[in-house]
Parts: structure tokens; sequence; C-alpha cells
């Protein structure tokens, strides 16, 4: 923290920049030996709740009683009846599924939270897990500049939608987006200029963005190596 009170950290209205100077650790409910920074939950307006979830050595998290996308970024996870997931790898659980996570490393994960959405004449989602290494990418819009990892599977089962996002330096969005879906964004590598409504904001790896709906938003990569990010976005409703 800068001695003045600074912060790139910004709430307004229909988004908010949480940068790492300003996370807050707090354990939740189902947590041992582990503790999170909640990026976004209801409490700011959003349909879904998004945390970093830091593990020590032997820590585990309980169940959730709505579906759970669980994305590591560091260390190894134990996923009962699937293996380790290491950096990575992911894990879907429908609501219900009784599955808990144990660490047996110290680990963070990006855990995605919401209350399924079902859709009259659609398969409830069932559990599946998977590596980010083993999609592949899509240019957006034909850009050569700009892969999209789809992490979570196509079908209307799903309620919402996971992606990564590799930007060479220099890329960006073609357009400024404007649409009906809220996302969760975190960042995992590199840096570049958020455009969020009507301010820009530099951003870097480790910072979390909430775009509420409508929020105008517009991304392009500076420095020298590619900018990567998780992003959430409600889907198929
Ligand atoms: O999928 C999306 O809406 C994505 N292109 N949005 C974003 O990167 N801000
Ligand atoms: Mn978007």
């Amino acid at each position: 923290m800068h001695e003045f009170g600074l912060t790139r950290s910004s709430y307004r209205r229909d988004h908010l920049l949480q940068t790492p100077d300003t996370f807050v650790r707090a354990p939740l409910p189902g947590m041992n030996k582990a503790t999170a920074v909640v990026h976004v939950a209801p409490s700011i307006g959003a349909r879904f709740m998004q945390y970093t979830a830091e593990f020590e050595a032997g820590g585990t998290l309980a169940p959730a009683a709505v579906q759970r996308f669980f994305y590591v970024l560091e260390g190894e996870v134990l996923c009962p009846g699937h293996g380790v997931l290491h950096a990575g790898d992911y894990a879907y659980f429908p609501e219900g599924c009784e599955t808990s996570l144990s660490a047996t490393a110290a680990s963070r994960a990006a855990v995605i939270e919401k209350h399924y959405q079902i859709l009259e004449g659609a398969a409830p989602p069932v559990f599946f897990a998977g590596s980010e290494n083993f999609i592949q990418a899509q240019p957006l819009m034909n850009d050569p500049s700009l892969a999209v990892r789809a992490l979570v599977p196509d079908g209307v089962s799903f309620d919402f939608a996971v992606n990564i996002m590799t930007y060479q330096p220099g890329a960006s969005l073609s357009m400024v987006e404007m649409h009906v879906m809220e996302h969760g964004l975190l960042m995992l590598a590199g840096s570049g200029i958020y455009r969020l409504n009507d301010c820009w904001y530099p951003v870097a790896a480790g910072d979390f963005i909430w775009m509420a709906p409508y929020c105008p938003q517009w991304f392009g990569a500076l420095g020298k190596t590619p900018a990567k990010y998780l992003i959430y976005k409600d889907w198929n409703r």
C-alpha cells in the first residue's frame, strides 16, 4: 500500500477493480486451514460469487450448496474420484455434489459459485474436469492475436461459461462490448489497459474485475509478454 493511501482499486456502480494490495483474507464456512479473498458476491449486486481460495498444505474446502467451478492457480489439490489438480487444471461440481477438496501442498485456486438456473428441457449438468493445456484455442473474431479457450463445454445444460483469453502484446478487443451478461475476471498474466464504463485502468496479473450487465468494456494488452485472463459470464439463459 502507498503511504498516502493510494491504490488502483476502484468501485463504481457497474464495475469493480480489486488489486492485490486491497485484498482482505477471511475464512469462509467449510474451509479448514484455508482462507478466502472474496472478490465479488451478491452484496455488490452480482448473481454469482467469486473468490480466491488460499490453502495451507492439508487445507480443505467442503462441498458448496450451489454449483462450483474450481480452477487451480498454483499447488496441488486432490479432487476425490478424479485425481490431483495442478495449475491450469479445473473441475466443475454440480449443485448437490458431495465432493470436498483438499490441498496436498500450499495452493491457490479461483472459485466461482452460482445457484443453478434450471432450463426446461435441458438435462442438469454433471461433474467434469479438465486442463487448459488440452483445450483448443479459437481466435476471437478471426483475430489470430487473441485466443479464447472455453473451459465449460458448449450446451444449454450450463448456465455459465468460463473462458481463458490470451492477448499477444498489442492485441485488443475489436469493439467496446456492452452486453446483458456480467463478468468476473481474474488477470492471470501480463498487463494492459481495461476500459470499464468511462474509466480506463492499468491492470496486471493478480487483479480482479467485476463487470455488471451492460458495463461498457474493452481491453488492450501492453508490455512484451502475452496478457491472459480467466473470465466468467452468465450464459445460455
Ligand atoms: O466473452 C466476452 O464477453 C468477453 N469478450 N468480454 C471481455 O473480454 N470483457
Ligand atoms: Mn464481455
